[in-house]
């Protein structure tokens, strides 16, 4: 991402993944909140294409619905990339992210480039149908993507090659549960915890992932769940689980992805602005996109390791 980016805004307004209503109104939200605005006033081409619809009857429910909303919005992140866009995705709950992430893989498919996703989430989505809980598809999307068995009706393609569980980085986990948790080490998934996150900062673990993408030539997929952040900054969300980023952490993320170049689409998910107290959780994810896309405070990105004064 060097200098103006074409992005192309989509909407997904749904919320079949949750048992929580109230994210089908996220894209709305975001818009309000001035995300369109605020990403052209940066230097940016930005087209809105407005809201996805999904591909199937309107009446769907369950497992059929999210499949009707993959196959949609799958279609759409493909085209746009295929056009030279950068997409940027309006959720909607974070099943939309199956889609996004099965739009990416068929371009990078083309490209010859490896998909590598950062999921920022208090969350793993790694759950299946017999370790869920809930039952609840928001909470299984990286499963599905990375081909765990039982879920590959979710995707427009059901023959399609899996995502590499090993260029998945969850980053922000502080909620796990037990099923996952295993499936996650089992394949071995990229993990930064909160834990790690408090123990050592978020510049190390980021920017070793980051070199790693660079490395590579990747293109990266930027998964960005708004309980990534601590509800106290951002309380539209359903799933709340105390203790995530602050607005300084999750700031310089997105400084230090703007600064890498390597990002190539954003998922932001989650957003419930029946939850929000009037609008506060759509601004902070406004102005957390706005840093991703090039919003600084000086013109001078994060200093090599080496170059930070010892304490
Ligand atoms: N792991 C739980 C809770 C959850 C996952 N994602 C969200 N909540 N947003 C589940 O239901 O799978
Ligand atoms: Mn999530
Ligand atoms: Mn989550």
């Amino acid at each position: 991402m060097d200098g103006p980016e074409r992005i192309a805004i989509l909407g997904v307004p749904t919320e079949v993944g949750t048992s929580e209503p109230g994210s089908v109104m996220g894209p709305a939200a975001l818009r309000t909140a001035g995300l369109v605005r605020t990403l052209r006033d940066l230097g940016h081409a930005v087209a809105d294409h407005g809201d996805v619809v999904p591909d199937g009857p309107a009446d769907a429910v369950g497992r059929p619905a999210v499949a009707a909303w993959t196959r949609a919005l799958a279609r759409r992140v493909e085209a746009a990339l295929y056009a030279g866009d950068l997409p940027v995705v309006l959720g909607g709950d974070h099943s939309l992210s199956l889609g996004t992430v099965e739009g990416a893989m068929r371009h990078c498919a083309r490209t010859g480039r490896p998909l590598f996703v950062l999921w920022l989430d208090a969350h793993a989505d790694f759950n299946t149908p017999e370790t869920s809980p809930s039952g609840n598809l928001h909470g299984m999307p990286l499963a599905a993507l990375c081909g765990e068995p039982g879920l590959s009706d979710l995707f427009a393609d059901p023959g399609r090659p899996a995502l590499d569980p090993t260029r998945v980085h969850l980053f922000g986990l502080r909620s796990i549960d037990a099923g996952e948790r295993a499936l996650v080490a089992a394949r071995n998934v990229e993990v930064t915890d909160m834990r790690h996150i408090d123990e050592f900062g978020v510049v190390a673990p980021l920017r070793r992932s980051l070199e790693r993408v660079a490395a590579a030539s990747g293109h990266l997929h930027v998964s960005f769940d708004i309980d990534f952040l601590d509800p106290g900054l951002a309380p539209a969300v359903g799933t709340t689980v105390p203790g995530g980023a602050t607005f300084r952490e999750a700031h310089l993320i997105m400084e230090m992805l703007h600064d890498s170049g390597l990002v190539g689409s954003l998922d932001v998910v989650e957003l419930n602005p029946f939850l929000d107290e009037r609008g506060r959780s759509a601004r902070v994810l406004v102005e957390l996109v706005a840093s991703l896309f090039g919003r600084r405070i000086l013109d001078r990105p994060t200093p090599p390791i080496a170059a930070v004064p010892a304490p």
